[in-house]
C-alpha cells in the first residue's frame, strides 16, 4: 500500500504537488470516482459523501484498522478513530472528534461510524456491552425525534449533539452524557415544500397497531394532519412503521419503562391533534373581533389527553391575561394570535419533550461520581449554512461555526506552531486569518450582536427588529466584517442585493446576508403566561412536568435568558470542553445536490473546500512536519530497526533515536531533532519506518522459530 498511489491520487493532500484549490479538488475527485472517499490531511480525516453503501465498513476492517497504524492503510474513518481510543486509553488524553460539513455531508453517518468502531474495540463483558449497546440505542432514538426529511438530505438531523463517552482507566466505557443544540421546532407546525416533520410522527401512524393509535386518539392517514406537509408523507427507502418498532426497542434497551414510552407517545400525539385544532372568528359582545374553536371534538380529545377541561384549554388558546401590579385584564386574542399562541404551545411542548428525552437518555448512561474516568467526546453538529433567505437560525449556527473554526485554527494551527517553538525547531511562519474579529463582533459581552439582540428584547418602550438594526448600524458603521444598506449609502456603494431590513456579515467562510424579520420574536422566545400555566395544571404527568414555570408558586418575575443568549453560553462551555481535548477532525464534503451516487461537481466541492478552510490546513501542515513523537516511545517502537540499540541500549533516548534513523537512508531535511521529539517531514518516511519495522519483525520471528526447532 501507498500514501502516493498515482492512480487513485494522493492518500495525504500533505504530498499534493502543485499545491493550489484546483489539484486539491481534482484529487478528492479522482479519489471519489475510484470509490476511495477518505483522503487525510496529516491527521485529519475528509470524508466525501459516496451515497452508497461501500464495503469498507464492518467486524473485518474494524479488525484491520485496529491492528495497523495509522499510515499503513488506506485512509478511513476506523484509522482516525483507533488514532483517538489508542491515546485515550495508552497516553490517557481525553479526546474530541469534531465533525463538520454541510446539510448532507456524512457527519451523523461518519459519527456513528466513530462510535460502532469505539463500541468494537473497547472493553468486553455483560456490563460493557450492556453499557455499549445503551450508548448506540441513543441513535434511533435522538434521530426519530429530532431528525426529518429536507430537500438537502431525507435524514436530516435537525438539532446539534455533543456525546461526551465515558470509560475508565482500562479503557472500557462507562456511559456517556448527551448534550444537544438548538432543536429547529419551526418544523413541527410548518415545513417548506418537499420536506416533512420530524420522522417520529410518521412512524407513529404507520407502525402504531390498531389499539394504540385508538389510544391516542389517532388516524393513521397522515394526511388528516395540519402539521404533516401532506405531499410527502412517504420517503424512499424508508420503512417508517418498522423503525417505529426499532424506536420503541432502543428506548427500552436505554431504560425507559413503558409507562414513560407510553406517555412520549401521548405527548407527540397531543402535537400533531393541536395543528387540527381549527380556530374561528367570533365576535364578543361589544363587537370586537375575538377567536374560538370551531371543532368541539378535537379540543375536548386534546383536553382529556391533556388531564384538563376543553373550556381550560380553550381559554389558554384564545385569550391572554395581563397581570399589573394591581389587577388582571383579560384580552381575547384574534384569530391570528389565537393560531400564533397554538403553534407556540405545539412548538414548545414538542421540543421540551426533545429536552426531556435526551436528560432521560442521559439518567440512564451517566457514570456515578467519584470514578476518574477518560472522555471521547464525539461531536455532530451543524455546517455553516448560507441560504437564500438567512434568519436568526442561521445567525447562530454560524456564529457555531465562527467558534468551531476558532478552535480548529487555535488548536491546529497555532498549536502547531507553538509546538514547534517549545520544541526549537526552525519554523516557517505560515499566515492564517484569525477569525476572532468575527467571533468577537457577534459575542463581545457588551458591545456584540448578541448583547445588541438582548438589550433590544429586554428594554421597555415600543421595540421592533428594524429598531435592533438601527442600533446595529450605528454601532458597527465601521467594522470591517459588517454591512447593511445603511453603511452602504454611507459609503457610496450601490448593491441592489442588500435588502432595507438585512445585515451582512464577512465570516470567514463567505458574506452572508441575515434578514432581521423575526430576530426579535425568536431571540425572547416567550410563551405565554397562561398557557405555561394551564400546562403545568395538567394531569398528564410527563407534559405537566415540562413546564415548571407555569406553577404560580415558581413563577418568579426575572425572565429566562433569551435563546441567543442560552446558546451563547452553551457554545462557550462547548468550546471549554473542546480545548480541554486532543482534537480529532473529520470534515465532511457533499460531493453533489441530488443525493446521488457517483456523481462529484467541483464547484460544489470548491465551496466547501473553502468553507473548512482545507487548503490552509494542507499549508501549515507542509510548512511543518507530518508526524511527531516522544524519543522514549519513538526508540521504543524503532529501535530494532538498528544493531546498536538492540537488543540493548544503555544510552540516553534521543541518541537512541539518532542511532537508528543515522543506520537508515534518508534525508536529513526529513528529520527534526527538537527537545523532547523527533519531527518527521512527510508520511512517507513514516511509513518506510514502518515497512522496516514489519520485515525485521518478520526476520526475528523466523530467527526464533529456528532457535526453537534447534533446541528440540
Ligand atoms: V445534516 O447536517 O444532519 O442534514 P449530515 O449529518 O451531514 O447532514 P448524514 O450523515 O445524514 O449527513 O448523511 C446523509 C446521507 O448520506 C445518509 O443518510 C446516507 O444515505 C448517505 N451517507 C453519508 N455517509 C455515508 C457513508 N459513509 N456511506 C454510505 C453515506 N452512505
Ligand atoms: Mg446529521
Amino acid at each position: 500500500m501507498s500514501l502516493l498511489e498515482g492512480s487513485v491520487g494522493v492518500e495525504d493532500l500533505v504530498l499534493l504537488e502543485p499545491l493550489d484549490e484546483d489539484s486539491l479538488i481534482k484529487n478528492l475527485q479522482l479519489r471519489y470516482e475510484k470509490k476511495e472517499i477518505y483522503t487525510y490531511i496529516g491527521n485529519v480525516v475528509i470524508s466525501v459523501n459516496p451515497y452508497q453503501q461501500l464495503p469498507i465498513y464492518g467486524p473485518e476492517f474494524i479488525a484491520k484498522y485496529r491492528d495497523y497504524t495509522f499510515y499503513e492503510l488506506k485512509p478511513h474513518i476506523y484509522a482516525l478513530a483507533n488514532v483517538a481510543y489508542l491515546s485515550l486509553k495508552d497516553r490517557d488524553r481525553d479526546q474530541c472528534i469534531v465533525i463538520t460539513g454541510e446539510s448532507g455531508a456524512g457527519k451523523t453517518e461518519a459519527s456513528k461510524l466513530v462510535m460502532s468502531y469505539v463500541a468494537a474495540v473497547c472493553g468486553k463483558g455483560e456490563q460493557v456491552n450492556s453499557v455499549k449497546e445503551q450508548l448506540l440505542q441513543s441513535n434511533p432514538v435522538l434521530e426519530a425525534f429530532g431528525n426529518a426529511k429536507t430537500i438537502r438530505n431525507d435524514n436530516s438531523s435537525r438539532f446539534g449533539k455533543y456525546m461526551d463517552i465515558e470509560f475508565d482507566f482500562k479503557g472500557s466505557p462507562l456511559g456517556g452524557v448527551i448534550t444537544n443544540y438548538l432543536l429547529e421546532k419551526s418544523r413541527v407546525v410548518k415545513q417548506l415544500k418537499g420536506e416533512r416533520n420530524f420522522h417520529i410522527f410518521y412512524q407513529l401512524l404507520a407502525g402504531a397497531d390498531a389499539q394504540l393509535l385508538k389510544a391516542l386518539k389517532l388516524e393513521q392517514d397522515a394526511r388528516g394532519y395540519t402539521y404533516l406537509n401532506r405531499e410527502v408523507s412517504l420517503v424512499n427507502g424508508m420503512d417508517d412503521a418498522s423503525n417505529f418498532s426499532a424506536v420503541q426497542n432502543a428506548m427500552t434497551v436505554i431504560g425507559f419503562s413503558e409507562d414513560e414510552i407510553r406517555q412520549v407517545l401521548e405527548v407527540t400525539a397531543m402535537v400533531l391533534k393541536l395543528g387540527n385544532v381549527t380556530l374561528t372568528d367570533e365576535f364578543q359582545a361589544n363587537g370586537i373581533p375575538a377567536s374560538g374553536i370551531s371543532d368541539g371534538k378535537g379540543i375536548r380529545e386534546i383536553g382529556e389527553m391533556m388531564g384538563l377541561s376543553s373550556a381550560d384549554l380553550e381559554r389558554a388558546l384564545c385569550s391572554r391575561t395581563m397581570e399589573t401590579a394591581k389587577e388582571k385584564v383579560v384580552t381575547v386574542l384574534n384569530v391570528m394570535q389565537a393560531q400564533y399562541a397554538r403553534d407556540a404551545l405545539a412548538k414548545n411542548v414538542y421540543s421540551r419533550l426533545f429536552d426531556w428525552i435526551v436528560n432521560r437518555i442521559n439518567e440512564s448512561i451517566k457514570v456515578g461520581t467519584g470514578e476518574k474516568r477518560k472522555v471521547m467526546g464525539v461531536l455532530d453538529i451543524y455546517g455553516f449554512e448560507i441560504l437564500e433567505n438567512n434568519s436568526f437560525e442561521q445567525f447562530v449556527i454560524n456564529y457555531c461555526n465562527e467558534k468551531l473554526q476558532q478552535v480548529f485554527i487555535q488548536l491546529t494551527l497555532k498549536e502547531e506552531q507553538e509546538e514547534y517553538k517549545r520544541e526549537g525547531i526552525p519554523w516557517t511562519k505560515v499566515d492564517y486569518f484569525d477569525n476572532g474579529i468575527i467571533c468577537n463582533l457577534i459575542e463581545h459581552n457588551q458591545r456584540g450582536i448578541l448583547a445588541m439582540l438582548d438589550e433590544e428584547c429586554l428594554r421597555p418602550g415600543v421595540v421592533s427588529d428594524s429598531t435592533f438594526l438601527a442600533k446595529l448600524n450605528q454601532l458597527f458603521s465601521k467594522h470591517s466584517h459588517y454591512e447593511s444598506k445603511v453603511t452602504q449609502n454611507a459609503q457610496r456603494q450601490y448593491d441592489h442585493t442588500m435588502g432595507l431590513s438585512c445585515f451582512r456579515i464577512s465570516h470567514y467562510a463567505g458574506k452572508v446576508t441575515y434578514n432581521v424579520d423575526s430576530f426579535i420574536d425568536k431571540n425572547n422566545d416567550l410563551l405565554f403566561r397562561d398557557l405555561s400555566q394551564t400546562m403545568w395544571k395538567a394531569q398528564h404527568p410527563l407534559l405537566r412536568s415540562l413546564f415548571p414555570e407555569g406553577n404560580p408558586k415558581e413563577a418568579s418575575l426575572k425572565r429566562p435568558p433569551t435563546a441567543g443568549t442560552q446558546f451563547k453560553n452553551s457554545v462557550a462551555v462547548l468550546m471549554k470542553n473542546l480545548y480541554s481535548k486532543n482534537p480529532n477532525y473529520i470534515r465532511c464534503i457533499k460531493p453533489n445536490d441530488q443525493q446521488r451516487q457517483g456523481k462529484f461537481s467541483s464547484e460544489l466541492a470548491l465551496v466547501q473546500a473553502r468553507y473548512l478552510g482545507l487548503l490552509e490546513n494542507v499549508r501549515v501542515r507542509r510548512a511543518g512536519y507530518a508526524y511527531r513523537q516522544a524519543y522514549k516511545p519513538f526508540l521504543e517502537r524503532y529501535r530494532l530497526l538498528s544493531r546498536s540499540t538492540w537488543p540493548h541500549w544503555n544510552g540516553g533516548d534521543r541518541e537512541g533515536v539518532e542511532e537508528v534513523l543515522g543506520s537508515l537512508t534518508m534525508s536529513p531535511e526529513e528529520l527534526a531533532y527538537g527537545k523532547t521529539k523527533i519531527f518527521i517531514r512527510s508520511p512517507k518516511t513514516l511509513f518506510y519506518l514502518e515497512e522496516q519495522r514489519r520485515l525485521r519483525l518478520q526476520q526475528l520471528a523466523t530467527l526464533i522459530q529456528k532457535v526453537y526447532r534447534g533446541w528440540r
